[in-house]
């Protein structure tokens, strides 16, 4: 692992909105004195009644909850919208630009996104849509899309934003699972010249999920979609005979503010809750002092809104600010891999956020698409998703930034709501593949198998010591599972399900995942949900799901197939699987190589050895370790015989 320090440049030390010592000062008072250091921060917001009591929140049985800034009340949309439009109701919120570079870009001033939210809030209640509600969105990278967050957030609906690449039945579950009796779709998607039906997926979840009595249709490609006649509109005509204005409900800070579905071991994705003040005050916070960010810089998040980096780095953190975010619809390398540095120089971008998986696809196809384009306007680059290998840490630093721009390696989860460990351009030397240190209030701890905390240069289980406002708040419709999942492996502490070591600096790596959870290109995948998807098929009697290392996804899919007696394997039925994962899932789990299996490697009690089919999957044939506990340890040779790579 590389050790070389890139020192924070001169003119970032010296300008930055935060230096050395100033992240050293800040950093010990929001442990210290954090009571005080958060009602400080909580100004920010601007609220209806400001609160009196920051954190309230325990990690232990007897008491346990996540409560902040618990009775202020604040209306979310007001503080991304309606506050900026004295001062910038004229400067653009978004900056959006299509998938298809011949087609125009949109810019939409405050003012303008902030009548067409009022707009959708109107028609979202003429509806019957009230505040607690479900809203689900599963709409492409439009700026439609953080209209229908926003709009949610005015009235106190809670939105459940569906990635348009999951299938009819992945959206069908979730719809289902939150209640939801209202969709907010397009047509269809565009992304890399290609379409996406959208509308036609909703459709059959809505036979499938059998509870949705309204589904909204934005025209994004004008692509031709059947309309049913008493449960679908057109988002064009409801929103032409909506009022441009509508009041903010006043909502608790602790209000729910969005539902989103995530991976973990288990099979079922969970509904992971975030409410409104703490969640809003995080985003705006690290969107402002990590990214150093100032109004009128223009900000490109290049993460899809169906994630929640879209959420606090595409809508929330940079309009709470006051910022220009620019929302992409299409990918990084259509038409090819200068588009994303045009995009660049086409808007100016001066920070920049992405994935390290895109970062090393666009390495791949070598420098010459880098270099025909100026990106003289970046100051900023930022990644997030997975580690980001030192390699691509240092394109990105050399060939793309041309040693100018820090590099923010911010690591950070869905449930944290916004970054935890993340260097602060102004003030932390950098390591590449570093996330480097803790942003203000969080606490990060090792703790060994065992429990016990790891002092000094060590590597163990990154856990979070004390709750910090953009925590979780639960897991939808099962609070029980949401302390299960994240406060009984360590007791007191919230645990990330990640690994991580921690050097003599006191900088923190994070290695991966610790549990069955995969990262595909900066996707969280469950291991088990690619195999629930693949026992549902009929030939199938039994799988296992690990993930290996690939040179651009980060980790690929593999996957142990074992079909019922009597079924023949083949590689049309591999393509068939394959495919059947797409259906079930989307796109995302697609397993990159399937073997078929006679045997998996089982314990005498049962349980699959899971180490020794990563080992397999990885290659690592020659470290396949203690295999004697196997109650037939020759299914170990038949493994290793039948590698698929
Ligand atoms: C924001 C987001 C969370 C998991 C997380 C970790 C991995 C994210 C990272 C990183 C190393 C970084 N991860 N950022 N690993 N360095 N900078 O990605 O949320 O989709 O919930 O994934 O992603 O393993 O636990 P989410």
């Amino acid at each position: 692992m590389s050790e070389d320090i890139y020192p924070v440049p001169a003119e970032w030390a010296e300008n930055a909105k935060v230096d050395a010592a100033g992240y050293d000062r800040l950093y010990r008072q929001s442990i210290d004195d954090s009571e005080a250091f958060w009602l400080e921060q909580a100004k920010r917001l601007d609220w209806l009644a400001f609160p009196s009591r920051a954190d309230e929140s325990s990690f232990l049985q007897a008491d346990f909850g996540i409560k902040w800034f618990a009775d202020g009340r604040l209306n979310v949309a007001a503080n991304c919208l309606d506050r900026h439009l004295a001062s910038r109701g004229a400067a653009p919120a978004i900056v959006w630009e299509p998938d298809d570079p011949t087609d125009t870009p949109r810019i939409i001033t405050y003012l303008e996104l902030y009548e067409q939210v009022c707009r959708l809030a109107n028609v979202l209640k003429a509806q019957g849509v009230k505040k607690g509600d479900r809203v689900t969105v599963y709409l492409p990278m439009i700026p439609e899309a953080a209209v229908a967050l926003l709009a949610c957030a005015r009235i106190g609906a809670v939105h459940s934003v569906v990635f348009g690449g999951f299938s009819p039945d992945a959206l069908a579950g979730r719809i289902e699972d939150c209640g939801s009796k209202i969709v907010i779709t397009a047509d269809e998607g565009r992304r890399g010249g290609k379409t996406v039906p959208l509308k036609a997926n909703v459709d059959a979840a809505c036979d499938l999920a059998g509870i949705v009595e309204t589904v909204i249709v934005v025209a994004a490609t004008g692509g031709t979609v059947t309309m049913k006649p008493g449960r679908d509109v057109d988002y064009a005509t409801v929103m032409a005979a909506a009022p441009a204005k509508c009041p903010t409900e006043p909502m608790s800070a602790e209000d729910p503010l969005f539902i989103l579905y995530t991976s973990g071991s288990t099979g079922k994705p969970k509904g992971v809750m975030h409410t409104s003040g703490g969640y809003l005050l995080w985003a705006a916070l690290t969107h402002e002092t990590v990214f150093d960010y100032r109004p009128g810089q223009v900000y490109w998040c290049a993460a899809d809104i169906g994630w929640v980096t879209g959420h606090s780095y595409i809508v929330y953190g940079p309009l709470a600010n006051g910022g220009t975010t620019l929302m992409y619809e299409g990918v990084p390398n259509w038409p090819d891999a200068s588009r994303i540095w045009q995009v660049v120089d086409r808007h100016q971008v001066e920070i920049l956020y992405t994935a390290p998986t895109a970062l090393r696809a666009l390495m791949k196809d070598g420098d010459g698409f880098v270099a025909k384009t100026s990106r003289t306007s970046l100051k900023l680059l930022g990644t997030v998703g997975e580690p980001i290998n030192p390699e691509a840490w240092r394109w990105y630093h050399e060939i793309v930034g041309e040693g100018r721009c820090p590099i923010v390696d911010t690591w950070w989860q869905t449930e944290t709501g916004g970054h935890m460990i993340t260097p602060l351009p102004g003030a932390t030397p950098l390591k590449p593949g570093s996330a480097t240190k803790p942003f203000f209030g969080i606490e990060p701890k090792l703790l060994d198998e065992k429990g016990a905390a790891l002092e000094g240069p060590a590597s163990g289980n990154l856990v979070i010591a004390r709750s910090w406002p953009g925590q979780m708040r639960g897991v939808w419709g099962d609070p029980e599972r949401f302390f299960q999942t994240y406060f009984t492996t360590y007791v007191g502490v919230y645990t990330t399900g990640d690994g991580a070591r921690r050097d003599a600096d006191g900088y923190w790596w994070i290695t991966g995942r610790v549990d069955d959870v995969i990262n595909v290109s900066g996707h969280r995948m469950g291991t088990a949900e690619v195999e629930s998807a693949l026992v549902l098929h009929a030939k199938v009697a039994e799988a296992a799901v690990v993930g290996f290392p690939h040179d651009i996804k980060g980790q690929g899919i593999y996957a142990y197939v074992t079909l019922n007696a009597g079924e023949e394997s083949s590689d049309a039925l591999r393509k068939e699987l394959r495919d059947w994962v797409r259906t079930e899932i989307g796109p995302i789990a697609t397993p990159d190589a399937i073997q078929f299996a006679p045997g998996l490697p089982k314990t005498r009690s049962g349980k699959i050895m899971r180490r020794i089919l990563r080992k397999v999957a990885e290659g690592d044939v020659a470290s396949l370790g203690d295999t004697s506990t196997l109650a037939d340890p020759a299914v170990v040779d038949d493994l290793v015989k039948n590698r698929v790579g």
